[in-house]
């Protein structure tokens, strides 16, 4: 199946007249349990399930506007975007485009794009609600996730505050492949932003784990032992267990870097700064500190602790951007 016959199964129809506008917005999120590994890159699905927390301070707000035209004219903060971000977006924005359409589309975000902070989660998600309003479909969050899956597989899970579970699925067509939050609300859970380097990354999440599958030989482990850091994750968020929360996250994160370094060439995204970092942790956590850190295909470091560690957390890590994903 095409992800065209699969989107047009999904939608009620592309009928709107020309100026029509739609707005959405989506948060950041940030996995505890990571996604890494496509199935099938047709239709985005992913060869394991997935479990992240919404930072909903940090996110994307976007604007779509039906336009005459050959062309989609996309801005990102209020500047032409760069000409990557444009083609990603319009390539997704096809599967949507009545004939001889065009889509102005002005997006906002809050996060530094492509530093491992999932920008591309928040957008792609922010514009599936964007088109839903548009063209005045009124589909259900389950089917906008699949929809915002085709664009990125993170953004899949950004449909949601708080705690969101993306299931792999088992089907050929991709239906069952969808994220739904988890009931759950933490208010005392904190996100620590490491930000050791807020450029762009050298090889993209798609890229990287397309050469992760293809050759790293420890791969094979790694879709088991996911699904169980999902099933476990799930259970120490019932428990409240902190403690089961960030070791099941730092290892599920470091198992995840493992296969990307033994890929062939490696996938590093590591700088120095990024290691002394992780021993900063390992030595709070030594002298007693309830902080463990999670990393995606970047350089930068996400802790995990909870509120009444911060004052150790911030002494080890003075400039910290705090963030608390369940605040009132
Ligand atoms: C995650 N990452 O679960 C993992 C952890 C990066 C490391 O999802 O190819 O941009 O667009 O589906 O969603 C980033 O990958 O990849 C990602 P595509 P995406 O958050």
């Amino acid at each position: 199946m095409t992800r065209h016959e699969f989107v047009r199964q999904l939608i009620p129809g592309l009928t709107a007249a020309p100026g029509t506008c739609g707005t959405g917005s989506a948060p950041v999120n940030i996995a505890l349990a990571k996604y890494w590994g496509k199935r099938d890159s047709e239709l985005n699905l992913p060869r394991n399930s997935s479990l992240s927390v919404a930072l909903p301070s940090l996110g994307t707000r976007t604007r779509v506007i039906l336009i005459d035209g050959p062309q989609d004219r996309v801005t990102l903060n209020g500047q032409p975007a760069p000409e990557g971000f444009t083609r990603r977006l319009s390539a997704w924005l096809d599967l949507f485009r009545p004939a001889g359409a065009a889509f102005e589309v002005e997006t906002e975000n809050s996060v530094p794009t492509a530093a491992g902070l999932a920008s591309s989660a928040s957008g792609f998600a922010a514009l599936a609600r964007a088109l839903d309003d548009l063209f005045d479909w009124q589909l259900d969050a389950r089917t906008l996730s699949m929809l915002a899956r085709i664009g990125s597989g993170s953004a899949s899970r950004s449909l949601f505050d708080g705690f969101a579970v993306w299931h792999r699925g088992e089907r050929d067509d991709g239906l069952d492949s969808w994220a739904e939050p988890l009931p759950q609300r933490w208010p005392a859970l904190r996100i620590g932003l490491v930000e050791v380097d807020v450029t762009q990354k050298p090889v993209g999440s798609t890229a990287g784990m397309t050469r992760t599958v293809d050759t790293c030989p420890l791969y094979d482990a790694w879709p088991d032992f996911a699904e169980r850091c999902v099933r476990d994750l799930t259970a120490a968020i019932e428990a409240r267990d902190m403690e089961k929360l960030g070791e099941i996250a730092e290892h599920n994160a470091l198992t995840m870097h493992a296969t990307m370094i033994a890929t062939r060439p490696p996938v590093l995204y590591w700088i120095p700064e990024s290691v002394a970092a992780m021993q900063r942790v390992w030595a709070l956590r030594q002298a007693g500190t309830g902080v463990w850190f999670t990393m995606d295909a970047g350089p930068n470091l996400k802790l995990l602790f909870e509120a009444d560690a911060r004052p150790a957390v911030v002494a080890a890590f003075p400039d910290l951007r705090i963030i608390a994903p369940f605040a009132p």
